[in-house]
């Protein structure tokens, strides 16, 4: 499903975000920017040892910034490495870290000439953020960012399996 905000397109698909043909994937990394599991993990496998030997000279990322890389051999020209907070009970500041996670992430690919983005569920996995309030986060933020930003033409959610898809398209409906 997809909507009009402001000129661009947000959308929202089930899939698999190494195989997504955009100007950058945004990767859901830790703090050492060195590789993990999930879609991490998968981003560096597909994306081959280019990413890691980048991301090395990088100085690691704090959680709720971003930093870009090459896409390496992915169809994504580059990745943009995001560290989403660790959930722990929401009163440690998860929120506004999740949010700046999305908003850091636009604002780097605007900076490096990115017209097309695709988001995985940043911290939906081993982070363990309750998956409904962080799509409401994920779809609210990136909307409020193409409200007052122009140059970014497609956000697309590229969710893996239906509880992350599910919850992103009722956000999405309903923002
Ligand atoms: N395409 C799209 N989404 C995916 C894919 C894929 N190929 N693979 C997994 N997901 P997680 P986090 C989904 O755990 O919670 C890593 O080890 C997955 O189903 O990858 O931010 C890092 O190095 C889930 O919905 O990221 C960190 O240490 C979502 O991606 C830590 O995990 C995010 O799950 C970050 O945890």
């Amino acid at each position: 499903m997809q909507k009009q905000v402001s000129g661009a397109v947000i959308e929202v698909v089930q899939g698999d975000i190494t195989r997504e043909c955009v100007d950058a994937i945004v990767n859901a990394a830790n703090e050492s920017l060195l590789g993990g599991g999930g879609v991490d993990g998968a981003i560096h496998r597909a994306g081959g040892p280019a990413i890691v030997a980048e991301c090395r000279k990088l100085g690691g990322c704090k959680t709720g910034d971003a930093k870009i890389t090459t896409g390496g051999r992915l169809p994504a020209k580059h990745v943009i490495h995001t560290v989403g907070p660790r959930y722990r009970d929401g009163t440690r500041g998860e929120a506004e870290l999740l949010a700046s996670c999305y908003r850091r992430s636009l604002e780097v690919a605007l900076e490096n000439g990115v017209r097309s983005v695709a988001f995985p569920a940043v911290s939906c996995g081993v982070y363990g953020y309750p998956i409904p309030e962080a799509a409401r986060i994920a779809v609210g933020t990136v909307k409020a960012f193409l409200e007052t930003h122009t140059g970014i033409e497609r956000v697309r959610f590229v969710l893996f399996g239906p509880d992350t898809f599910n919850a992103f398209r009722a956000a999405l409906e309903a923002a």
